[in-house]
């Protein structure tokens, strides 16, 4: 009869083994972006876990040693009587048998063991017993993560809650035997059953945690998932319940998660500081944490600082979704079109529209976004790859000699291998790495900023119809211009206006405020001055003309200069962010093919020759195109606004009338560039040439920038 049991206590016994053993290692520390709970130890402590299932191994082979003393006890043999009364433990052993609930138990075990191989077979090497969420995660929402939203919970609570229910069933050698047998058997019952209520608070704690860290990693589609999951079942969040009428728990480990898109990572890793933690010295961040190098950012305010509005066009579009930030950016508005009115009459002068097809020529949408918001989502994405982001930290200086350090003002000297200057256009580490003084000349520009809560815009009727269509109104007047889009709930309206007008003067920056009665509106289109007083105060920012910068690259190849650093343009330009973020791509590709020390110099040069004629003429663009919509009244005015009102006829498509049509052409050039497609190609150029080099072929190649010469030659 007893031998009946033998198939339900391998189920108990096996089941739980399979269930508490980790198909995969444990998350590095760098990717625990979850943070673990005060019970964690018991769920991932390996001594732990081992020693759990080392005594239900035990029981398990107790159990069989009194079943099979008992069959033996008809001839009575002294040996199966030494065993059954060493395993009697003082208590029945002849009360061991076949129950039930011990059936039930098992049962239990076995089926949340199933679920739980279940699990892991989907989620393959995601699935760690550490909550973590690892590089280059997607959601999972198939297999068993399609039937509840914590499959691999339930699982383990029925394990769990099997496995107890077998041990502590009447006709267990644990309850016959052990419990009842003696006083420290109880002992022993007592304190397993609060450790395995310990182990069970140690997963529901989890599910807050991991909830947050999945919301915070997946954003909406996390959101999405979840309601779905729950709303199924009719119950609120984490209090659902699965098909099988178990609890539905939080996948205790790294579930629901899959690579997004794969990128190479460097061979040879390298240490990277990186000046500045603006949009480039994030993005930067991002793109070489992704390509597998070390990096810290070091920034020198407290890391929230307030923007107004960034204009994201189709090619950082691309960037970002291939970034995986494809689903935040559906949240964005899409700009649909750029109307141009007189900055003295309100007159219509023309459109621009963005056309769908045109867009998607470029390979994106045009995006109307918050800076804060950019830089939030920059934030985590540098976070999501290791890197350490060290705030309120300031850099004095950058020296190459004799390795690569950074000074900061606290007295701290550290040292990489690398080092990214991120610093933005009054960059403290230019000089250091072009070795000549880069002059700063004063446009006799300002650019003024409000941001109004669209909400007070629309109670404006003549206001509100910029506010509700996603569009980008620029007004030309006479050495000046204004222009406005929507960024979520808020209208980011600014002015360039002369400093003749206001004498005031301010120091450079983005975190210079001034009131906005200073600027004296009246003689302009009314709607604009009614927009720009809706805000008491305005971010005043000046416009400083720098030289172009040379050299990006030191002498000794391992320090850089990146975005504004490298590339001052004027603020609020529609590439701005975009600009900062290619360089990041560009580096981050580039840095996917390091394979030595050595190699760094040709890399880093690569980087300046393949960024810096786009990012001079993208510059040249704006700044032409800054000429163009605050051209003085005359003759040349006039042209233009004879153009433009073409447009309003014919449409975009019939544009080809000269300047307008060169004007589209650049902007068209500007959008449709491709930053990864445009540094791998350059790596099939020339990376191997340099791998040449490497493999002792003599052969050595320094890349041509339009300051040094191609030259190569044997060695
Ligand atoms: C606060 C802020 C708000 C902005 N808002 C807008 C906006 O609304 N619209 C828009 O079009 N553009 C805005 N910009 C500009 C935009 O970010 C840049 O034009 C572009 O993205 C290039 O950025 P960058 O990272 O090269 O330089 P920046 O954006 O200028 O970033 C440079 C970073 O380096 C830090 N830094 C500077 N010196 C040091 C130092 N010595 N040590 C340590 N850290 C240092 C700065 O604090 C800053 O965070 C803003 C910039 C800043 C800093
Ligand atoms: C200086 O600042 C850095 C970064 O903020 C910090 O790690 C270091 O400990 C500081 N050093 C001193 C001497 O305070
Ligand atoms: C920068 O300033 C120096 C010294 O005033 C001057 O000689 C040089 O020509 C200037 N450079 C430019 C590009 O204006
Ligand atoms: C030039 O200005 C137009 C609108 O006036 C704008 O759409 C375009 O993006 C600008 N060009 C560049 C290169 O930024
Ligand atoms: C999204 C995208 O890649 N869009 C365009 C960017 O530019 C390249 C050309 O460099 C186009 O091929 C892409 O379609």
């Amino acid at each position: 009869m007893s031998l009946f049991k033998l198939p339900f206590i391998a189920g108990a016994t096996l089941g739980l083994h399979a269930a508490t053993t980790a198909p995969n290692p444990p998350p590095k520390a760098a990717e625990k972006r979850i943070e673990p709970t005060r019970l964690e130890f018991m769920l991932t402590s390996p001594l732990f876990r081992n020693t759990q299932k080392a005594v239900y191994w035990a029981a398990a082979w107790a159990e069989i040693g009194i079943i099979g003393g008992g069959l033996d006890s008809s001839s009575n043999s002294p040996w199966s009587e030494r065993v059954v009364s060493a395993l009697a433990f003082g208590g029945a052993p002849h009360s061991v048998r076949i129950t039930p609930s011990l059936v039930l138990g098992s049962g239990f075990v076995v089926s949340g063991a199933l679920l739980r191989l279940y699990c892991y077979s989907t989620l393959g090497k995601y699935f760690t017993f550490e909550t973590g969420i690892t590089r280059n995660h997607r959601l999972v929402t198939t297999g068993p993560y399609g039937l509840c939203r914590h499959p691999s919970y339930t699982g383990a609570v029925l394990a769990y809650f099997g496995i107890l229910f077998y041990f502590g069933s009447p006709g267990s050698w644990f309850v016959e035997c052990v419990f009842k047998g003696s006083m420290l058997g109880k002992v022993l019952g007592i304190s397993y059953a609060l450790m395995m209520s310990l182990i069970v608070a140690g997963l529901l704690s989890r599910i807050e945690k991991e909830d947050e860290g999945l919301k915070r990693e997946f954003g909406q589609d996390w959101v999405e998932y979840a309601a779905k999951k729950t709303k199924a079942r009719g119950r609120p969040k984490n209090a659902g319940s699965c098909d099988s009428g178990t609890p539905t728990f939080i996948a205790l480990e790294n579930a629901n998660l899959e690579p997004r898109m794969h990128f190479p990572q460097a061979t040879f890793k390298i240490d990277v500081l990186i000046v500045g933690g603006g949009i480039g010295g994030l993005a930067c961040a991002y793109a070489l944490g992704r390509s597998g190098h070390l990096v810290r950012v070091l920034e020198k305010t407290a890391g929230r600082q307030r923007g107004a509005g960034v204009r994201v066009p189709p090619n950082l579009t691309k960037i970002l979704v291939e970034w995986g930030l494809g689903n935040e950016l559906k949240k964005c508005q899409t700009c649909r079109k750029t109307t141009f009115i007189s900055l003295e009459s309100g007159d219509v002068l023309g459109v621009l529209e963005w056309k769908e097809d045109v867009l998607h020529e470029a390979g994106g949408q045009f995006l109307l976004i918050r800076y804060d918001d950019l830089y939030q989502t920059l934030h985590r994405l540098a976070l999501s790859v290791g890197a350490v982001v060290t705030l309120d930290t300031t850099v004095t200086s950058v020296e190459s000699t004799p390795t690569p350090s950074v000074h900061l003002a606290n007295g701290t000297t550290l040292t990489a291998d690398l080092i990214v200057c991120a610093d933005g256009a009054r960059s403290v580490t230019r000089d250091v790495v072009t070795e000549t003084k880069n002059n700063a000349t004063d446009s006799g520009h300002t650019w003024y900023t409000v941001i109004v809560p669209i909400e007070r815009m629309v109670r404006d009727p003549e206001l509100a119809k910029w506010a509700q269509v996603p569009q980008w109104p620029i007004w030309m007047g006479d050495n000046r211009c204004a222009f406005g889009f929507p960024i979520g709930d808020e209208y980011s309206f600014s002015l360039y206006w002369p400093d003749t007008d206001v004498p005031l003067d301010a120091p450079e920056g983005w975190n210079v405020y001034c009131p906005t009665s200073i600027l004296n509106l009246s003689p302009y289109d009314d709607r604009v001055r009614r927009l720009f007083n809706m805000m008491p105060t305005a971010q005043r920012v000046k416009y400083v003309v720098r030289d172009r910068v040379e050299d990006w690259v030191d002498h000794s190849g391992r320090i850089l200069l990146v975005g504004e650093a490298a590339h001052p343009l004027l603020p609020h330009s529609t590439q701005s962010a975009s600009m900062a973020v290619e360089d990041a791509e560009v580096l981050g590709v580039l840095m996917s093919h390091l394979q030595s020390l050595e190699q760094l110099p040709q890399l880093t040069e690569g980087f300046q020759e393949l960024r810096r004629k786009r990012c001079e003429f993208i510059n040249d663009g704006e700044l032409s195109n800054a000429s163009l919509t605050t051209m003085a009244a005359g003759e040349m005015r006039d042209m233009r606004d004879a153009g433009l009102r073409q447009s309003l006829k014919t449409g975009i498509e019939n544009w080809d009338d000269g300047a307008l049509r060169d004007q589209w052409e650049q902007i068209e050039e500007g959008f449709a560039y491709h930053a990864r497609e445009a540094s791998e190609d350059w790596w099939r150029k020339w990376g191997s040439l340099g791998d040449a080099a490497k493999s002792g072929e003599g052969f050595v190649i320094k890349i041509a920038t339009s300051s040094s010469k191609i030259d190569t030659g044997i060695q």
